[in-house]
């Protein structure tokens, strides 16, 4: 199967984390496909730290939910900065963007996720790498969605490595 995860953070180092978590990550398979890394305007809800986001497909012979664990398993492994006595703030969050052409509906996981047309954050690095893979519920291409993105927010290529 090939995974398409998006990862993002907006606190602590974040583009440590993001190379931490892309690495961790590779023991669920082998990288094939890796966006570049986005500043990204928070979606959803004001903060003055932007988030970093990146897009990576990976070949797996897991199933989707062990997937998921490994996401969520690594993400309480990075999620957590230690500041004096006060402790945990999440700073990576991992969810699954596809699972080849499945569409997943359980009560632990929604793939395709369901609100990535709504997402420059998402659009934009997946546009980069995959243009044209046609979403499975949509039928549209990426490259489509990202056209007709409703998203007014910024999400731009961070171009010093
Ligand atoms: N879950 C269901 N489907 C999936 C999936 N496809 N991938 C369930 C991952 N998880 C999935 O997730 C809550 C539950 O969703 C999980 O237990 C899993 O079973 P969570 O990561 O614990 O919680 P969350 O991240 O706070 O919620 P959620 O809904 O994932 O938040 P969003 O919608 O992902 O929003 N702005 C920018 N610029 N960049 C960002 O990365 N991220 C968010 C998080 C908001 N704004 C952002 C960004
Ligand atoms: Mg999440």
């Amino acid at each position: 199967m090939r995974v398409t995860l998006i990862f993002g953070g907006n606190q602590g180092d974040r583009k440590a984390l993001i190379n931490e978590a892309i690495k961790e990550m590779s023991d669920i398979g082998k990288i094939e496909l890796c966006s570049s890394l986005y500043e990204t305007a928070p979606w959803g809800f004001e903060s003055s730290n932007s988030f970093y986001n990146q897009v990576v497909t990976y070949t797996t012979d897991l199933s989707p939910e062990s997937v998921l664990d490994k996401c969520q398993e690594v993400e309480k492994k990075l999620g957590r900065v230690r500041s004096g006595a006060q402790f945990c703030s999440r700073t990576m969050d991992i969810d699954i963007l596809f699972c080849d052409t499945q569409i997943i509906n359980t009560p632990r996981l929604t793939v395709p996720h369901p609100r990535m047309a709504l997402r420059n954050f998402v659009l934009a690095p997946l546009n980069e790498i995959m243009p044209d893979f046609v979403h499975p519920v949509t039928h549209k291409t990426i490259s489509e969605l990202f056209t007709e993105s409703p998203d007014t927010l910024k999400a731009e290529k961070q171009l010093i490595p």
